[in-house]
């Protein structure tokens, strides 16, 4: 008798994701996803522009999901089928269009069972999105920024045990290049270095003056634990984050949680249309 149950004594996580794969592939028709997309605050709108989607499964039917809490995320899983140009076969996307953040509680499994979850249904790559403050007063809310490493500050790892693993090269130079060049389209990317935090309360002034020092220019509480966990699992991981507010301090005015919202949905359009194009040419190119 196996559990799907992640916190039960003796869960196997990546077993948990194998049979949640076998759910997603009963439940979409597809028997493999090449790429994964986890879709956070400002970029759940992008969805549509990635493809047609085929099927949508909602995370409560998946062994080891739990349902969505964080503002603006909708827990269900949608298998898109993405024109590629040059491929004459069925290529499926599996977009996530919620996470689970470290801050609900309930340990690192949840919050990485997604990465696990997309790597047992045949992806090699995976599309790490998130919406985050900016420390950089000069790139305004709205603007898409390229991950180009990150400093991990939740104290905590998804691996546990003796794992130890390359975090070299995390955010993958490869498909930060492709990223780039389906950006001439769009006005230019930038690059940045991700904090994350463990939130939920956003950070004081102090904290992002200390976050800049160390190296950081973004800062949020979600997507260097599932990077880590996506390296582990093997899969090859591209980063982009939607500056929806400037970080505590950076700005004149407190944050507003809503505002966050708001400009995340302003950007959807533009910001879908990118990420549409780095989809396709990722998976042109293998
Ligand atoms: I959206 O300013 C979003 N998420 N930690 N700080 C942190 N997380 C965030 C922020 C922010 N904005």
């Amino acid at each position: 008798m196996t559990t799907s149950d992640l916190s039960a004594p003796g869960a196997d996580p990546s077993a948990i994701a194998a049979e949640a794969a076998a759910v997603l592939a009963e439940r979409t028709g597809a028997a493999r996803h090449e790429v994964a997309l986890v879709l956070g605050s400002g970029w759940q709108v992008t969805a549509d522009l990635v493809g047609e989607t085929v099927a949508e499964v909602p995370v409560t039917d998946l062994p080891g999901f739990v349902a969505a809490a964080a503002l603006g995320h909708v827990g269900v899983v949608r298998s898109v089928r993405v024109d590629v140009p040059g491929r004459d076969e069925e290529v499926r996307a599996l977009v996530f269009a919620s996470r689970t953040h470290l801050y609900e509680g309930r340990g690192v499994r949840p919050v990485v069972h997604a990465v696990r979850t997309a790597a047992a249904a045949g992806a090699r790559t995976l599309v790490l999105t998130n919406g985050c403050g900016g420390l950089d007063p000069d790139t305004p809310p709205g603007t898409p920024v390229l991950i180009s490493d990150h400093i991990n500050l939740t104290a905590t790892s998804p691996l546990e045990g003796a794992t130890f693993v390359d975090l070299t090269d995390l955010y993958s130079s490869r498909l930060r290049a492709l990223a780039h060049e389906a950006a001439q389209a769009h006005g230019g990317l930038g690059e940045g270095v991700y904090v994350q935090f463990r939130g939920p309360h956003y950070e004081t002034p102090a904290e992002v003056t200390m976050a800049g020092r160390l190296g950081g220019d973004l800062v949020g509480m979600s997507t260097a634990l599932e990077a880590i966990a996506a390296r582990h699992a093997g899969l090859e991981v591209l980063g982009l984050s939607l500056v929806t507010n400037l970080a505590a301090g950076v700005s004149p005015t407190p944050l507003d949680p809503q505002e966050v919202v708001d400009a995340g949905r302003a950007a959807g359009p533009r910001i879908g249309a990118l990420l549409a194009d780095v989809v396709r040419r990722v998976l042109a190119e293998r």
